[in-house]
């Protein structure tokens, strides 16, 4: 999953990809419109628990990479400054984190000139709108005139899913908020509109207002929804408490009262947000976990894996991590015969452990 960090300029952005890359000293600097990227690994206790079953292949965990997006300001979603050539390279994320600065600093000023979470939410939100009103309009422009050429090539339910989408959008209504039939789904995916991406709202919070999380969100519920979250995160107090060797950040954390350390709050609430699973793979020489979006078939997992396991697949075969666990390992499940023979349309679960057979 690739996650575009985006917000107004001086919000935190910067923090929050350092703290989510534990790159804690990554340079501020970025390299044009696409911004900087890193890539970070998903801790997952059952993955080392499967490398310990099976002593000499390598622990390879699954990965999320994230981008520090330079920032974006009013008029932006019109083609305005910089700001366009942003969004454009945004719509490669699978999803945005949106940072909000709801902290008190009076040598940093504001943009806007005040702290206002609930506007800045808005001001992107807006932003976003428009850019992909833009790009809605200008492909059903190409394709009536392509129609009116009396060309025949044209997909006529595109036109129809891109009209109810810029109705939607003219409504400033988000397409997240829209049901597409699959097939629908999937030419609308083509697009790639910002507003069709999950969004997390991360409001960047002062030190000073730790433990007061709930009631600052609580007065921004309304904005959060089913592919909408929110969360509060001290940015800059999480950074400095990471780059502590581990006993000090230890002891800091219980002071503040930072149970789990904010990196990992980020990345379970963005794979929360996307709606993915973990599924394993056992093979020769490594032990590996994927992520994958929820309700997906074991035939997408073994195209995750590899694009020839997904076109010679057979079979799959399946068992779940805690019944290879008891197992002892897979051989060990193999030879208790648990594992089970799945078809290419069985639904993976979170856990699997997936051995897929195929022929080339
Ligand atoms: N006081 C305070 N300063 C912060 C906080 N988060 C970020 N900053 C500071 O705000 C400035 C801008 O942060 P940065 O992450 O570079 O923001 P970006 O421009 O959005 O990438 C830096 O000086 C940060 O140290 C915070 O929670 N509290
Ligand atoms: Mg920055």
């Amino acid at each position: 999953m690739k996650i575009g960090i985006v917000g107004l300029p001086q919000v935190g952005k910067t923090t929050v990809f350092r703290l989510a890359t534990g790159q804690h000293e990554a340079p501020a600097g970025q390299a044009g419109p696409e911004g900087a990227q890193a890539v970070v690994r998903i801790p997952d206790p059952r993955l080392t628990a499967l490398a310990r079953m099976h002593p000499g292949k390598k622990l390879v965990p699954a990965t999320a990479s994230f981008v520090d997006s330079p920032p974006l300001t009013r008029g932006a979603g019109k083609g305005e400054g910089v700001g366009s050539a942003v969004l454009t390279a945004l719509r490669q994320a699978d999803a945005l984190l949106h940072v909000v600065r709801d902290f008190e600093e009076a040598r940093i000023p504001h943009v806007e000139g005040s702290l206002d979470p609930a506007r800045d939410i808005g001001l992107l939100a807006t932003e976003f709108l428009l850019a992909d009103l833009d790009v809605a309009e200008k492909r059903i422009l190409r394709i009536e005139e392509a129609l009116r050429k009396g060309r025949k090539d044209q997909n006529p339910r595109e036109l129809a899913v891109l009209r109810r989408s810029a109705e939607a959008l003219q409504a400033e209504r988000p397409l997240r908020d829209l049901d597409f039939p699959p097939a629908e789904e999937r030419l609308l995916r083509g697009f790639q509109f910002l507003t069709a991406k999950p969004l997390l709202l991360l409001v960047n919070i002062g030190e000073e207002d730790l433990g007061k999380e709930e009631a600052i969100l609580g007065g921004l519920r309304s904005l959060a929804g089913p592919r909408v979250a929110l969360l509060a995160l001290a940015a800059k107090t999480e950074l400095e408490v990471a780059r502590l060797d581990p006993e000090d950040a230890a002891a800091f954390r219980r002071d503040l009262g930072l149970d789990v350390p904010g990196a990992e709050r980020l990345l379970r609430s963005a794979s929360g947000l996307l709606g993915l699973l973990t599924f394993f793979t056992v093979g020769d020489e490594e032990v590996r976990a994927w992520t994958l979006r929820r309700g997906a078939s074991a035939l997408e997992a073994a195209g995750t894996i590899h694009t020839d396991f997904a076109k010679g697949f057979i079979k799959a075969e399946v068992v779940p991590f805690a019944a290879l666990a008891e197992a002892g390992s897979l051989a060990g499940a193999k030879k208790k015969g648990i594992l089970r023979l799945e078809g290419k349309d069985y639904p993976v679960v979170d856990g699997d452990v997936i051995t897929v057979r195929f022929s080339v």
